[in-house]
């Protein structure tokens, strides 16, 4: 009797805690294992009533079959009218719907004819669509939903990803594997992706998607490519996801074959003219263009002895008779700038108020290039006359690539929250670059799939706070079990510190491997162009480190006056000696030693914690994690040892004897080589 209870119970747990390869992301739906939770569940939901037949509908009907079946170990019918305890997702109530725009939805409990109904409705289908995405979130969280009044509308109007997808299917920056896009069979082969990519955007109120590389290939401008991108546009469209291209300024000489791009003659203003009209009658709600101008090689109208605005405005109206926008990017610099903070400022400030109506400019979220941690950058309260777009980056080029887990949103959250507030309500519109590759669960690594959750949550709501989200993730993605989601959330929470402190604590920057920007270079001094050069950024000398910004008069006094007493960014501003003293008592050189330190250790906490979750989160995912925290760990040793040899050399200070001295001489790091390391 024993025997077969023993035997019983193992086969219940080897039932929960299945493998995993990652691949639904946080649309896993596991049924609700309280008997009690489910038991209300059940009483609460007998039967479906969903109105309307628009593709949208028909998807909204899909995931609910999907979601409420899975959830409630149960087939839950669909009916044409309410009958029972009722769940309706429907339009035309006599809700308060004025102010929920086009995609906003109303979650409440009602009672209707003496039945107790839940009704999720919203203006439009897509509106209804994102409250059945809450209403199944509340459900795969294991909230109740008994007494439910929830009114929720975006806070950003364009929320989109930004794919550096190459035609070839190699992704510029990507840890994932190749490009999602299948370009060769497209439009006739659909691969289930792109649906279930659509699904898991839509989750999140993602609704546009650039779908390639900003350092473009005109080639996706041609009528071959369009009716492939048309394909893609046809599967997105139901679920409120728009499409954009990075569109290449030279490609009216690429495939127009013209002689020139400039933007004021009038063959290539035709040229565009025609093209807008060609895309839109294969594609009639495009988004429109993102263009990657005079940047890092890119062609731009500056060629021509134009500005960005000439530029961009020559593209806006092109697109404008069919309501498409121009995204056009600030991430300008060159080797020429005194110092690259300034240039986006500079090139832009004078241009505010001269964009045409369509067009946003997008800004990276610091001045320099999705470090660790930055400033904000200036320009996005620079521009009071010019809609702006705010870009993040999901995908870790300086975070540790594939192999780190860092968890973004405190990232993202200091950024949107910077002068109380006044950068989220600057900004129109939220762009990330994707993290997404043909690895099966999309990331490559599982936490990845954290950033592009929580990209998605704030784009809609900033006042999440980085823990719900991680709480939210947590539950959807691995359990809701208390201990698995405490434990996890800890490690997401302390993750991003811990990865400014061994990689570039006290406000340092781009100090990593020069092109990859894999792994620590701070000595780095010879790629022939000072500001692609760690010492351009860091500045250490006998006297001191860090990079003299003081004079630097482009934030507000209140700004500037706050970045200069927060050593969290001293470095970023000053540049100061090594026996300066700080905050804790240390000197510059000791707090910096005590920062690397903390940083190391802070991921072996992560990595402890996360051992102990062994048996409690599938045996793949676990496996998978706890290799690449091992990883980290080494990584964040190298960062450590690397950075604070080489820097040793000017302070000439010795490290504390309490720590753990390096196990290898600067000169071994020095002469480490990555020719091969990914994304590049
Ligand atoms: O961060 C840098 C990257 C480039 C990228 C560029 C950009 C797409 O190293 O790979 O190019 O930024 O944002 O345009």
């Amino acid at each position: 009797m024993k025997k077969t209870l023993l035997l019983l119970m193992l086969l219940h747990c080897i039932h929960n805690l299945q493998a995993e390869d990652g691949y639904e992301l946080w649309l896993r739906y596991k049924p609700v294992e309280n008997k009690a939770l489910l038991t209300a569940y059940r009483q609460a939901i007998t039967a479906v009533q969903v109105s309307g037949n628009s593709a949208t509908t028909v998807v909204i009907k899909k995931e609910l079959a999907l979601g409420l079946n899975a959830l409630l170990q149960t087939t839950i019918p669909f009916v044409s009218t309410p009958t029972g305890n009722t769940l309706i997702a429907e339009r035309g109530l006599s809700e308060n719907l004025k102010d929920l725009g086009t995609e906003g939805f109303i979650i409440r409990s009602k009672t209707i004819n003496g039945k107790k109904c839940t009704i999720i409705t919203a203006n439009t289908d897509i509106g209804v669509l994102y409250g059945v995405f809450h209403f199944l979130r509340l459900l795969q969280t294991r909230q109740s939903v008994q007494s439910l009044d929830i009114v929720s509308t975006p806070q950003t109007k364009l929320r989109l990803l930004n794919h550096w997808d190459n035609l070839n299917r190699y992704v510029e920056r990507g840890y994932a594997g190749i490009s999602i896009w299948n370009w060769h069979t497209l439009p006739d082969y659909i691969d289930t992706r792109y649906i279930d990519y659509a699904r898991y955007n839509a989750s999140v109120g993602i609704n546009g998607t650039v779908l390639n590389n900003v350092n473009a290939n005109a080639e996706i401008l041609t009528p071959v490519y369009l009716q492939k991108v048309a394909a893609l546009a046809t599967i997105f469209r139901p679920y409120g996801i728009k499409v954009y291209l990075s569109a290449r300024f030279s490609a009216p000489m690429e495939i127009g074959h013209l002689k020139t791009a400039d933007p004021l003659n009038d063959t290539v203003q035709q040229w565009w003219h025609a093209k807008a009209k060609e895309i839109y009658a294969l594609i009639p709600d495009f988004g429109g263009f993102l263009v990657k101008a005079n940047s890092e090689g890119q062609p731009g109208p500056q060629t021509y002895n134009r500005n960005h605005a000439d530029g961009a405005n020559m593209m806006a109206d092109a697109l404008a008779p069919y309501g498409g926008i121009v995204i056009w990017r600030a991430f300008v610099y060159d080797a020429k700038a005194s110092d690259r903070f300034k240039q986006a400022y500079d090139e832009f400030t004078p241009l505010d108020g001269k964009f045409k109506t369509n067009v946003l400019v997008q800004v990276k979220n610091g001045p320099i290039d999705f470090q660790p941690r930055e400033p904000f950058s200036p320009l996005l309260e620079a521009m009071p006359h010019t809609p702006l777009m705010l870009e993040f980056q999901l995908t870790q080029e300086y975070l540790g690539q594939g192999t780190h887990l860092v968890y973004e949103a405190p990232l993202f959250k200091e950024i949107l929250e910077a002068d109380n507030g006044m950068v989220e309500n600057v900004v129109k519109g939220i762009a990330a670059v994707a993290n997404t590759g043909n690895e099966r669960n999309w990331t490559a690594h599982p936490f990845g799939q954290a950033n592009w959750y929580a990209l998605g949550r704030l784009e809609w709501d900033h006042s999440l706070s980085s823990s719900q989200i991680a709480d939210e993730w947590i539950r959807q993605t691995f359990s809701n079990e208390p201990k698995v989601v405490n434990s996890i959330k800890e490690i997401m929470l302390s993750s991003r510190e811990a990865i400014v402190n061994y990689m570039t604590p006290l406000g340092l920057h781009h100090i990593m491997g020069n092109g990859h920007h894999y792994g620590p270079a701070p000595w780095g001094y010879n790629t022939g162009r000072a500001d692609w050069n760690p010492v351009y950024y860091h500045k250490a000398d006998t006297a001191g480190i860090g990079f003299d910004r003081t004079g630097l008069l482009q934030y507000k006094p209140s700004v500037q006056q706050s970045y200069a007493g927060n050593e969290q960014y001293l470095l970023w501003f000053h540049h100061v000696s090594w026996l300066h003293k700080m905050h804790s008592g240390r000197n510059l050189w000791e707090e910096l030693c005590y920062k690397y330190y903390a940083g190391v250790d802070t991921v072996k906490a992560m990595q402890q914690k996360w051992n102990q979750l062994e048996g409690s989160v599938d045996e793949e995912r676990f496996r998978q994690v706890k290799m690449l925290l091992a990883i980290q760990v080494k990584e964040a040793i190298w960062w450590r040892n690397a950075c604070l040899l080489y820097f040793q050399t000017f302070s000439r200070q010795p490290l504390p004897a309490n720590y753990e001295q390096p196990d290898h001489t600067l000169e071994y790091y020095k002469q480490l080589n990555f020719p091969y390391a990914p994304g590049n």
